[in-house]
């Protein structure tokens, strides 16, 4: 298992079985029920305090369990292996017990590997007899659990919890068939669930009444793409509608504007990235305003690019990290480390993930390279959401041709 072993920036001690957060207690199980949380055996989910004190050893604090400002920590990364046509792998509390469980789309169903014990040892199971190509999360008001959205291959649907099992809510003909990738956002105003969803020749929005569990498609809201690769959403321009970052068929990279009621797809800007794959919006200098990071192949090398956003409202000239990733890797952002910048998350290699920190200046060129057990050619990464009860979301990796799954925690 050395191998396994991440590479990290900073104190990096793994884990143990019996307690899976270095603390003054590590090695010594803690009660039935209780987990190790910020160096103390205590009830899962409990928060962690304000300013956790240094662990001897470990500057910073790293590994108690709690993120201080500037720490980035990994722990060992979890492997789930023969999980055939696996796509969108994503961390989803499906249960409501207050733990997150690993959720993958099929070319049979969703599927459901429950959170046991802060692993995912168990088989899967068909959590929505549907064969779903993408999918989204967002609460549910009703039940408490959460509603997902759902792209098939020709259809967008709402699913539900009733009686317990998750039931087809609604369902609407897509339009086109073959769908990239789902996103939710606030795009047609600013208290609004939007799905947008990319094919190859579209990018198409639909408004989601999670009220009354209905889906329609925006009006006039089409972008046509032929060849489309990637796309994400975030508010950008200051307008409080959510936006959509997207390339096009010629590999350009593209903003549209969220409007009332549509995605106002006729008020594009052309960002003059050429040669893009993958996109993520996110503030990696921590001054409020919205940055841009993408992948790109000049001359065969890709490599991870990034504009930043300034005040006039444009976006800067375009800086290159300057370290090679994987070709068509798709793109992620989350504040890793605690700091309030966000920081992207995108593979190097087809064994290790680069996390590029934000910082003042924008990103840094140096990335901190987390090495994987195994080869993982991801279809999908993720950086969503937390299973180990610490606000800091974890690296969700799919591979649906390999049928694998990595899981590299953050902040173990
Ligand atoms: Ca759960
Ligand atoms: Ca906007
Ligand atoms: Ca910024
Ligand atoms: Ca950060």
């Amino acid at each position: 298992m050395i191998a396994a072993l991440a590479l990290v920036a900073g104190c990096f001690k793994p884990s143990t079985d019996s307690c899976k957060y270095q603390c003054a207690t590590e090695g010594t199980p803690c009660p039935s029920g209780l987990e190790c949380i910020a160096g103390r055996c205590a009830e899962p989910g409990t928060t962690c305090p304000a300013a956790p004190s240094d662990e001897a050893g470990c500057p910073g604090g790293c590994g108690d369990g709690c993120v201080t400002a500037g720490e980035l920590c990994v722990g060992l990364p979890i492997v789930r292996e023969n999980l055939t046509t696996a796509l969108d792998g994503q961390l989803v509390d499906v249960d409501n017990d207050g733990a997150k469980d690993l959720v993958f789309a099929t070319d049979t169903g969703v599927m459901q590997i429950t959170q046991v014990a802060g692993g995912f040892p168990g088989l899967p199971a068909l959590l929505m007899n549907i064969a779903a190509r993408a999918f989204a999360p967002t609460p549910d008001p009703i039940t408490s659990r959460p509603l997902f959205v759902i792209a098939a291959s020709t259809t967008i649907e709402l699913w539900r919890v009733e009686l317990g099992s998750y039931l087809r809510g609604s369902s609407l003909n897509l339009g086109a068939s073959d769908p990239l990738g789902l996103r939710l956002g606030s795009i047609t105003g600013p208290a609004t669930t939007d799905a947008s969803i990319l094919f190859g020749s579209v990018l198409r929005t639909f408004h989601i009444d999670v009220a009354s569990r209905t889906i329609s498609i925006a009006a006039n809201s089409d972008a046509p793409l032929m060849g489309a690769s990637a796309h994400a959403i975030a508010e950008i321009n200051g307008d409080d509608y959510d936006d959509v970052a997207v390339v096009d068929n010629s590999s350009l990279l593209k903003v549209m504007p969220g409007a009332a009621g549509k995605l106002d797809v006729n008020g594009r800007t052309d960002i003059g990235v050429t040669d893009a794959y993958g996109v993520a919006i996110g503030d990696f200098n921590g001054d409020g305003l919205r940055d841009l990071a993408f992948t790109t192949n000049p001359q065969g090398q890709p490599t991870l690019g990034y504009l930043l956003r300034e005040p006039a409202g444009i976006f800067g000239s375009t800086r290159s990290t300057g370290s090679l990733v994987v070709a068509a890797a798709p793109v992620a952002v989350a504040d890793l480390d605690g700091d309030g910048r966000d920081d992207v998350i995108v593979q190097g290699t087809t064994t290790n993930v680069l996390i590029f920190r934000g910082t003042p200046a924008g990103l840094e060129s140096t990335p901190v390279i987390v090495n994987l057990p195994v080869e993982v050619h991801a279809q999908t990464l993720h950086v969503d959401a937390s299973y180990n009860h610490d606000d800091i979301p974890d690296i969700v990796m799919t591979d649906g041709v390999n049928g694998r799954i990595v899981i590299v925690p953050t902040n173990p």
